[in-house]
């Protein structure tokens, strides 16, 4: 399920080897839109260190995750989705639908999102 760094596309993102629309950085997090958007708004927000999934994310990247729902919020301001609110939303494994192996939070809305999701 790990795969090296030099194989994935988001550090490759981050690490500006491979093109994004880049709407966020910091320090420590990027954020650019979803190449298959499924909201007129869906932005992803990931560390610029590897983490595979949230699932093997420990006490050591507290402040780490922290950051990444702070970034969320500050991308769904600058979208202007405050107000009529967006979703948050972290995959994990097959069952979750997570297709990327490095960590990331969809940034959602721009219309109403049903719920449950399928
Ligand atoms: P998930 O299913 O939670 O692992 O979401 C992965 C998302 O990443 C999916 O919505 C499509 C998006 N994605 C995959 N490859 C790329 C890429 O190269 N660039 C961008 N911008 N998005 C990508």
């Amino acid at each position: 399920m790990t795969r090296p760094e030099g194989e994935c596309v988001f550090c490759r993102i981050a690490q500006g080897e491979l093109g994004s629309d880049r709407v966020m950085e910091d320090d420590e997090v990027v954020a650019f839109r979803d190449l298959n958007p499924q909201a007129p708004t869906h932005v992803l927000v990931i560390p610029k260190r590897h983490i595979a999934s949230l699932d093997v994310a420990d006490e050591g990247d507290s402040d780490l995750l922290g950051r990444l729902l702070l970034a969320a919020k500050r991308v769904a301001a600058q979208e202007g989705l405050s107000d009529s609110g967006y979703r948050v939303v972290v995959n994990h494994g097959a069952d979750g639908g997570q297709t990327v192996y490095h960590l990331h939070v969809h940034v959602l809305g721009g219309r109403g999102l049903t719920w449950p999701p399928g």
